[in-house]
């Protein structure tokens, strides 16, 4: 960071026009991820000015009208001559694509910029920016705006109204930004509290001491909603505050902190006593959901360092097996983070990182810190749990192992025979098939029969499956119900899993809309999220919405899917109407079932997709794991927990 900016170190590429033209290219849609991406840009300007140490403070507000305020307390945007463009820096920024000292090098040394295309795009397509800057005492202003120029017949977008001026004097320092996104371009401007909330305080965990201020101004007057973010205790809060639902081995999570070969390393490592393994990476504090060579390093550095101590110290003998590192794993929850130059993404949703010196950094960092904490005579007492807890694994692994050599049978699981329970469909093609999972095999026996049987396939489960979250992958191998969705997917699960393998590209949950079918409901998902993970990132997994209600008029047959539906409908018909409320699936026949809940056109699905997999992970301990009076209290706060969940959903159809 020592480098000296001057308005020369903008390189300069192209002007604003491709990207109206084009906007999916630079921000990936036009939809709600496009819209928020907008804001992420402006966000990561202000981030990058605080991790470069210039500013503590960042906020966000979103306004009634749509537009949002970003702002930090930096050195403020350049405002000096550009020494060939001959405009202002903060005007290169805005007006000139892939402008930037992020791309020069030099300056921006992390700069994380996941889509790197920077404030330019957002003021390409938007309605209006205004830009406000504080140095040395003096406010400086530059507003841009997008508007149709009858003579050129087009629209010309992000073009200045006015010259940068000197407005004024002022104590403030530091880059205000606001801007309107431009109706014409995206499909809405409903900016999503959650969404905006959940990043922010991501952000503030990540960036230790930096407080993040966000104010929704959507409400009515006088009831802004309000929330700032500030740890200073980094990666390791937010490991407790993942694991505040869990049992802990140890109350302060181990942190490890080192530089090498130009990458800075950070993690905080917690145990539990469950069984599962939660890894969350991220780099230049943009989350790796699909892992990479970061996580391979990470998981080859623990398995590697605590094999080591466990020979050294005599709990493995000469003659003993090396432990696995799932063995290593269980129970764990890590938050890993990189900063690094020259990132290169990969992988179905490109959130997977490729760079292999990152495995050789992480794999460095990590093994000699831990192996330094473990010979520490002040954590005897811990590591010896730890070293406890993985043979207790190793022990319990290799006994299910023999018992019914579980190894082989995660493979041959798909060649399992299913006969009487899947009912196959006949199309072949993966992308078009559909598998429903239903409740019960009375409502199984109509989906069957009300299909089509060309690309519907349906599985009825007869009992409740177990709670995966409280079991290990032996027992939930040995459950009937989830080997039976095992074999019917093809995918296998866990380390063996393979998205390739899934024959039905739609997996589609249909449960009765009551306790029960959401008991079902949520125990699938948690299955999916443990051992299928993938499946759930890649959007394969759906909930099916059959509707509670049918409305029966001389005329015909109206169906309502929720109350408020129920009540627009009989408003408008007054009189003169039977109303049935269904209590489950089974009381649908097959002929109903196909037209209100399988029928592609006019069904309705809702898409199960993972957007914070640190979020959903704490939710789902919440709702399904040990800690009752943690249940109670949430399922309180939000008495519709089924929808609220943090796999966020998503009407599709
Ligand atoms: C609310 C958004 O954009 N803050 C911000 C941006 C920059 C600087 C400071 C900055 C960077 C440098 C030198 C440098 C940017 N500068 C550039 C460019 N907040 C917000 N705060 N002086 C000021 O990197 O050396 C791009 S962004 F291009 F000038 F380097």
């Amino acid at each position: 960071m020592s480098s000296e900016y001057n308005a020369s170190s903008i390189t300069v590429l192209e002007g604003l026009d491709a990207v109206r033209m084009r906007p999916g290219m630079y921000i990936g849609s036009t939809g709600s991820r496009g819209l928020h991406h907008m804001l992420w840009e402006i966000l990561d300007n202000a981030i990058d000015e605080a991790m470069g140490g210039y500013a503590d403070r960042v906020t966000v507000t979103v306004h009634p009208d749509g537009s949002v305020t970003v702002t930090d307390n930096g050195r403020g945007m350049p405002v000096d001559m550009h020494p060939t463009l001959k405009i202002p820096g903060v005007e290169v920024i805005y007006t000139k694509l892939h402008a930037g000292g992020k791309f020069g090098g030099g300056s921006y040394t992390y700069s994380g910029g996941l889509h790197g295309v920077g404030a330019s795009v957002v003021n390409a397509l938007s309605e209006w920016v205004k830009v406000q800057v504080f140095i040395d005492g003096v406010e400086y202003l530059i507003e841009f705006e997008s508007k149709y120029s009858p003579s050129k017949k087009k629209v010309l977008s992000g073009v200045p109204k006015a010259p940068l001026r000197a407005v004024g004097a002022s104590q403030e320092k530091g880059s205000w930004v606001t801007f309107k996104p431009d109706a014409k371009v995206f499909d809405h401007l409903n900016w999503n509290r959650d969404t905006i909330d959940r990043r922010l305080r991501e952000l503030a965990y990540l960036n230790k001491g930096l407080t993040i201020v966000f104010t929704d101004e959507r409400l009515r007057e006088g009831s802004d909603y309000h929330a700032e973010y500030r740890y200073d205790g980094g990666i390791v809060d937010y490991v407790s505050y993942l694991n505040a639902d869990k049992t802990v081995l140890h109350p302060q999570p181990i942190y490890i902190e080192g530089t090498r070969e130009g990458i800075w390393v950070r993690a905080a490592i917690q145990y539990t006593d469950s069984y599962t393994e939660n890894i969350f990476s991220y780099v230049n504090n943009i989350p790796t959901t699909e892992g990479g060579t970061h996580e391979t390093g990470l998981k080859s550095a623990i398995t590697r360092a605590m094999n080591d101590y466990a020979r050294r110290s005599g709990i493995l003998k000469e003659k003993d097996k090396a432990l696995s590192g799932e063995d290593f794993r269980e129970g764990i929850t890590v938050v890993l983070l990189l900063m690094m130059q020259n990132i290169q993404f990969e992988g179905q949703t490109k959130t997977k990182l490729g760079n292999s010196e990152a495995r050789r950094v992480v794999e460095g960092v990590v093994g000699d810190a831990l192996t330094a904490f473990m010979e520490d005579k002040k954590n005897a007492e811990l590591t010896g749990a730890i070293m406890d807890k993985a043979v207790k694994a190793a022990r319990v692994r290799e006994a299910a192992r023999r018992a019914s050599d579980l190894a082989r049978e995660k493979n041959s699981l798909e060649a399992a025979p299913l006969v009487g329970k899947l009912s196959a469909c006949t199309g072949r093609d993966p992308a078009l098939n559909e598998l429903f999972i239903v409740e019960g095999d009375s409502a199984g026996g109509s989906a069957k029969q009300g299909r089509d049987r060309r690309f519907q396939a349906i599985l009825p489960l007869r009992g409740k499956p177990l709670n995966a979250e409280k079991k290990r992958l032996d027992a939930v191998l040995a459950n009937e119900e989830f080997r039976t969705v095992i074999t019917a997917l093809g995918c296998s699960i866990d380390e063996n899993f393979s998205l390739e393998n899934l024959k039905y590209h739609k997996v589609i949950i249909l449960s009765d809309a009551d306790q029960d079918g959401a008991h079902i409901r949520a125990i699938l998902l948690t299955f999916f999220f443990r051992y299928m993970r993938e499946l759930v990132a890649a959007g394969h997994i759906y909930i099916g919405q059959p509707p509670l209600y049918q409305v029966r008029t001389a005329k015909g047959v109206r169906y309502c899917y929720d109350d408020a539906e129920l009540a627009q409908v009989t408003a408008k018909l007054g009189r003169g109407y039977t109303l049935q409320r269904y209590k489950g699936l089974g009381e649908m026949n097959p002929e109903q079932l196909w037209e209100t809940t399988m029928n592609p056109n006019g069904r309705k699905l809702v898409q199960v997709t993972i957007d914070d997999a640190a979020e959903a992970d704490r939710l789902i301990t919440v709702l399904m794991g040990d800690k009752v009076e943690n249940r109670r209290q949430y399922i309180a706060k939000y008495a519709d927990f089924d929808r609220k969940d943090n796999f966020a959903a998503q009407g599709v159809e």
